[in-house]
């Protein structure tokens, strides 16, 4: 049996963006391997990619369209031909538009695949309908907006200068489990000398393994670097020079963060002694260059934009952005680099339609009105599982006048609301183009495998449902490769004509920020604004958690596990054990108080709704806090809620993004 080897992207939502190698025999994928070729992969994938063709080839695939025969959710589904699924599809629309309108219909998509083309086929199409805009921002556009507030559109320092720093700080990052290239870069730090912190709200498996842990109240990180801004004022440990030339409004930041923000202050905010938010500040400040790499976690809170302002403070007061490794790291943003307007096509737009942010869905399908949504259209996304208040979205998928479509590659929670279910195929079976949003990477590759049944690409399934809904623009006739070959067509100073070249023969290869180095500030005034007027707030200060004045005693930690990304993954069995079951973990003084045992099933509950868990007594977790992992498909939990029946559709302070930590609960036993 002969055996070839081809290259291929990790496409998952995850900052790493890993180069495969893939061996496929007789049109199967029969292993999957990290590239040692690739500079950041190095030949090393995570625990949920080292089997990635058991996902591909899972006997949970959906290999034909489903048009629904039970009640909705009950997964009872008979095959149809793709024909008549279209004809369904385009005649329902075409109906609802006449009498609607066509914001009736809402897409809902988000990060089942990254490539730049699969991930935006759906833009054209239904900017060509005038359907509802879905505001895409469950993930982190808080980090985003508290980041421009402050640095404007200044790019991200290189990554790679964490092995230049002599103090690494992975802050609000589960960098062990959810990006474990950069574990490995700050590991590497540490062989050479540097010293590398953790900040997180339990003792995750990055804490493991750093030299120092520290332990923050969820949302308190805001509190932690302002009562740090006020020692290094206050002990005289500013960089005045580097202030004077670079910085805007530190005075006015001075002024207000000595009378309120010491470390005595913000310690019952932050949850560390002053002792310990003093050592950090000086320690933080004698280091020649801090490397801050700044997660995600921190910002999904009612302050998390704020939270992030505060954080960038700290390398403008000491002027650590100055040194080679020095600075704050919050993800590369390489939007510059291909002409996405290609593939988006935002001028198919009539007129600007309505935005519904996809953290709103409950109340998107419950609620809206002029028109209500009528119809959904999901792909690559499993929003009955991933998004916030689970209960409100589920009782708008029960709606049954909602005509819902599912384009997916396995029978999600989502899908098992669908009227009519599209397969999709893998990242395996389509070509796609991939830039990093954790280092400065891209590669382009082809599909390797054919599809698996009768699955179709997302591009492949909108080329379809636009000529059956009569749109004859010549551009829904190209094909995904096309639409690559377009965005690599396209003069930019982010790659020269070497770079681009080697990225049509799927070669990975790093872009370049054409603004250069970090010290030319890519704001109005040309400095670092910690004043900035154009923000409601113009300057970092302490503000509070949506979760404070909830009422329940606990706070929840949606978090990560290594096993699965998202909702995805749960279709490998194997992870799936590594994980099983679904686990609520609380620190002994809290389970002794409500007279709660190690291992017993508990229900913890909240105004959204409750969920049952079974119970981890574990000291990795402190008093107050509760821990749950992944995000998990209900046909493999106890109560069928997943963790999200107790997230809230509540907004940040900046971005409009999601505040899925933000939550409190009580506990019971049952
Ligand atoms: N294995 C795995 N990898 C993943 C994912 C996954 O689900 N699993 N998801 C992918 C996606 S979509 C994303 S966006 C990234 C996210 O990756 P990260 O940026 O690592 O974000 P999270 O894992 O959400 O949260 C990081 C850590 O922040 C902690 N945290 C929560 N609240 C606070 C707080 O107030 N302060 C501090 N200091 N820490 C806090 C959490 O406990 C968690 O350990 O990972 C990607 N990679
Ligand atoms: N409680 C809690 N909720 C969370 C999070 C959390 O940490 N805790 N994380 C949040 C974050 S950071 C994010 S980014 C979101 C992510 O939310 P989603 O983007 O919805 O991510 P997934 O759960 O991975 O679901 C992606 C789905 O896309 C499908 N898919 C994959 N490739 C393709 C394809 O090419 N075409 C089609 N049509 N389908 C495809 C997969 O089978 C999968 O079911 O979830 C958020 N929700
Ligand atoms: S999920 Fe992340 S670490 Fe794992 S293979 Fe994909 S890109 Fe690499
Ligand atoms: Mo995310």
């Amino acid at each position: 049996m002969s055996t070839e080897i081809h290259r291929s992207v990790c496409p998952y939502d995850c900052p790493d963006t890993c180069g495969l190698l893939v061996e496929v025999e007789n049109g199967h994928a029969v292993r999957v391997t990290g590239d040692p070729r690739h500079p950041v992969t190095r030949g090393l994938l995570c625990p949920k990619m080292n089997h990635y063709e058991r996902t591909v080839h899972s006997p949970g695939r959906l290999t034909t369209p489903l048009l629904r025969t039970g009640p909705k959710g009950s997964g009872e589904f008979a095959a149809i031909s793709w024909t008549e699924a279209i004809e369904r599809i385009c005649m329902r629309w075409k109906e609802l538009i006449a009498a609607h309108g066509g914001e009736c219909i809402l897409p809902y998509s988000y990060a089942g695949t990254m490539g730049l083309v699969q991930r935006n086929s759906g833009h054209p199409f239904f900017h060509r309908l005038g359907a509802s805009r879905l505001e895409r921002t469950i993930c982190s556009p808080a980090k985003d907006a508290g980041w421009k507030a402050i640095m404007g559109d200044t790019p991200a320092i290189d990554p790679a200068g964490m092995e230049r720093s002599d103090l690494v700080i992975l802050w609000g990052i589960n960098a062990a489990a959810t990006s474990i290239h950069a574990m490995q870069d700050a590991q590497a730090a540490r062989l050479r000398g540097a010293r590398v912190w953790a900040i997180d709200t339990y003792r995750t498996p990055t804490c493991d393994a750093v030299d120092e842990a520290f332990i923050v109240s969820p949302g308190g990180d805001g509190a932690l670097a302002l009562g740090m801004l006020h020692v290094i004022v206050r002990e005289g440990l500013a960089d005045r020079a580097f202030i004077a030339a670079n910085v805007s409004g530190f005075d006015q930041l001075e002024a207000q963060i000595l009378p309120e923000c010491s470390p005595e202050q913000m310690s019952a905010v932050c949850g560390l002694p002053p002792e310990t938010i003093e050592r950090l500040a000086r320690e933080y400040a004698a280091a020649e260059a801090p490397f801050v790499r700044l997660g995600s976690g921190l910002t999904r809170y009612g302050n998390g934009a704020m939270t992030v302002r505060s954080i960038a403070c700290l390398p403008a007061a000491t002027g650590a952005w100055q040194r080679p490794g020095g600075g704050v790291f919050p993800g590369t943003s390489t939007g510059a680099a291909f002409p996405l307007a290609r593939v988006t096509r935002e001028d198919f737009m009539v007129q600007p339609t309505r935005l519904v942010s996809m953290n709103q869905l409950g109340a998107a399908l419950n609620n809206l009105t002029s028109p209500p949504v009528m119809s959904l259209y999901v792909y690559h996304s499993n929003p009955a599982s991933i998004a916030p208040d689970q209960n409100a979205v589920i009782r708008g998928l029960l709606r049954d006048d909602l005509f819902t479509v599912v384009h997916e590659r396995f029978l999600t929670d989502t899908a098992r609301y669908a009227d009519i279910v599209l397969p999709a195929t893998s990242s395996l079976e389509q070509p796609d183009l991939y830039r990093c949003y954790g280092y400065y990477h891209a590669q382009r590759c082809n599909a390797v495998v054919p599809p698996v049944g009768e699955a179709k690409s997302n591009w492949d399934v909108f080329c379809l449902l636009a000529e059956g809904m009569g749109c004859d623009e010549p551009f829904f006739m190209k094909s995904a490769d096309d639409m690559i070959d377009q965005l690599l067509d396209f003069e930019t100073p982010w790659r020269d004509h070497g770079t681009t070249a080697r990225l049509r023969q799927g070669e990975p290869v790093f872009l370049v920020p054409p603004t250069g180095t970090p010290q030319n500030w890519q704001t109005p005034s040309g400095l670092i604004e910690i004043f900035n007027p154009r923000e409601p707030e113009p300057l970092p200060r302490l503000l509070p958690t949506h979760a404070v004045g909830d009422g329940f005693p606990l706070r929840l930690q949606p978090a990560t596990t290594p096993f699965a990304l998202n909702s995805s993954f749960y279709e490998q069995e194997e992870l799936r054990s590594r994980q099983e079951p679904m686990l609520l973990m609380m620190n002994r003084a809290d389970a002794e108080a409500r007279g709660l045992t190690d291992g017993q099933q508990v229900l913890a509950c909240n105004r959204q709704g409750e969920v049952h868990f079974t119970l981890k007594i574990t000291e990795r977790v402190p008093v107050g806090t509760v821990v749950t992992e992944g995000v998990w498909w209900s046909e493999f939990i106890a109560g069928k809620r997943g963790v999200n029946a107790l997230t809230s559709q509540r907004l940040t302070d900046g971005g409009r993004g999601s505040t899925l930590y933000d939550v409190t609960v009580e506990v019971r036993g049952v």
